[in-house]
């Protein structure tokens, strides 16, 4: 069933360790904060939350195509496969939802492999280096674009 106030979450590879290692560079709160602070930020706008993580670039793909049929706009941080992946960015440009893009980190004062993302070219925001206010100001984003 179409569900229009849906916003789909979307973390890649190595998310799930937030909170564990290399606090840092990613401070110390978890996959599961990050995704209660975006689900309690969208419901302040009427929205809810579809949170999804995988390690699997496949699996994240299929995710973005599901987001087609009940989602209203696209929070992604799809991690290292930022840097690396097309088929992550063919994926979110074919859905033709709004798209915002989050990094923890500021990825243009880190290692050069880092400052090219192949998917800001089809996000209509990017955010990085707010650590996880960062998704709540995707989430801020998107749902300001939400006509109900
Ligand atoms: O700053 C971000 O949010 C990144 O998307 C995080 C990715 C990194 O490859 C990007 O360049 C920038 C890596 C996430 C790894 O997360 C970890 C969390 C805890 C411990 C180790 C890695």
């Amino acid at each position: 069933m179409t569900h229009r106030h849906r916003l789909l979450l979307v973390n890649g590879p190595n998310l799930n360790l937030l909170g564990t290692r290399e606090p840092e560079v990613y401070g110390t709160v978890t996959l599961a904060d990050i995704e209660k602070l975006a689900t309690v930020t969208a419901a302040e706008h009427g929205l809810d939350v579809r949170a999804v993580q995988s390690n699997h670039e496949g699996v994240l793909i299929d995710e973005i195509h599901n987001a087609r049929n009940d989602c209203c706009g696209i929070v992604i941080n799809p991690g290292a496969l930022t840097h690396t992946s097309i088929a992550i960015a063919d994926a979110l440009s074919a859905v033709n939802l709004p798209v915002a893009e989050v990094h923890l980190s500021n990825i243009h004062r880190r290692e050069p492999f880092r400052h090219h993302s192949y998917v800001s070219a089809v996000a209509e925001m990017v955010v990085a280096g707010a650590g996880p206010e960062g998704y709540a100001a995707a989430v801020r984003y998107l749902a300001q674009g939400h006509t109900p």
